[in-house]
């Protein structure tokens, strides 16, 4: 494939998950649309309020098919708004929608909905994923069929509402003082402390968790622990740090998480052994792109790989109006990803 292709000119969408199923390619992404909200650093100005599912027999020369509204807010119990990133995953001849949404609490968190086709129509269950938190669900299925889910976003995504306090500074005692390498912002809006990492404290990292038959939590989520080559954890003021937008895919037996570094606008990723990590740092998968969120998916279809991901052209940089964008992927002999300019020459 040549170049950048836009892959649905006829409405804004953003954060694609991507998934073959029966032989097809299925986008599953987030709808934007013109709310009229102002834009604030909690990503008000994305009110998204339904979900669409997209799918192509050729990528490369064909149209996506809209499969339309597979399922909206209003049949949400739990969810008041700001339907965010999902994914899907199949299990036993069943779709799994897995997304993100606001409750009527303020808080952001994870549910499910049900369908027989990957096409959908979805029924979303009435209660959000018990435990969970947060945005951005990545959920990835192994090769032996254990399914796990990736989440987590600063800021607005709230992820730091919900680190332990300890995390990662175990092996530095006292260094940080009593708030133990975090500082507090002052009281979030809604209700809890808003507490970031100091730039020279490790990172706040995103979760992973594995998933029940029923598509719950199997256990406590376990925090996802990206290295430097010292195996060192990333810090919090490196600009390669984990923000949003967990993505996992796996290329000849290893397993490659990627994700967003949010205010610093990179797609990075890193490699591990194993779906827990730790990951080692590798780079940047692609450079910022226009408008400020970057959110993508990595998949295989027909013997090539893609990236699949968004940007503000189409709508002159409203960064809460976003295109569908895809791409081919290489990887270098040793496994490492060819870096992609996320600007169009
Ligand atoms: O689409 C809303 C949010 O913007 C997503 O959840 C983030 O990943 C960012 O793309």
């Amino acid at each position: 494939m040549e170049g950048k292709k836009y892959l649905f000119p006829d409405d804004y969408m953003a954060d694609p998950a991507a998934h073959v199923f029966n032989g097809k390619l299925y986008i599953y992404p987030s709808h934007d649309w013109e709310a009229g909200a102002e834009e604030d650093d909690d990503g008000g100005h994305f009110q998204m309020k339904d979900y669409h599912a997209l799918s192509f027999d050729d990528l490369e020369n064909g149209k996506a098919t809209d499969h339309g509204v597979i399922f909206s807010v209003e049949q949400v119990p739990w969810a008041e708004k700001q339907l965010w990133d999902s994914d899907v995953v199949e299990k036993d001849g069943k779709y799994y929608y897995v997304f993100s949404a606001k409750g009527y609490d303020g808080v952001f968190r994870l549910g499910v909905a049900v369908a027989d086709k990957p096409e959908g129509p979805f029924t979303p269950r009435p209660f959000a994923i018990r435990g969970s938190f947060s945005i951005d669900p990545c959920v990835f299925k192994d090769d032996d069929g254990t399914i796990y889910t990736y989440f987590g976003g600063l800021w607005g995504g709230q992820l730091q509402w919900w680190q332990p306090l300890y995390h990662g500074f175990e092996t530095i005692p006292g260094k940080y003082g009593d708030k133990n390498g975090l500082i507090d912002l002052g009281p979030a809006p809604d209700r809890k402390t808003q507490l970031f990492a100091k730039p020279d404290a490790p990172a706040l990292p995103s979760w992973v968790v594995k998933m029940s038959d029923e598509m719950e939590f199997a256990e406590a989520p376990r925090c996802v622990l990206i290295l430097d080559k010292d195996g060192k954890p990333l810090k919090a003021g490196d600009p390669h740090r984990f923000f949003e937008a967990s993505w996992m895919h796996k290329y000849n037996g290893k397993y490659y998480f990627s994700y967003s570094t949010g205010d610093s606008h990179f797609l990075c990723y890193a490699i591990g052994d194993n779906p827990y990590g730790p990951f080692t740092y590798q780079g940047v998968l692609m450079t910022p792109v226009v408008g400020w969120t970057t959110h993508h998916a990595i998949a295989e279809f027909k013997g090539k790989w893609y990236l699949f991901h968004h940007d503000c052209v189409p709508s002159n940089d409203k960064t809460w109006l976003r295109s569908l964008k895809v791409c081919e992927l290489h990887y270098n002999a040793d496994g490492t990803i060819q870096q992609i300019e996320g600007l169009d020459k």
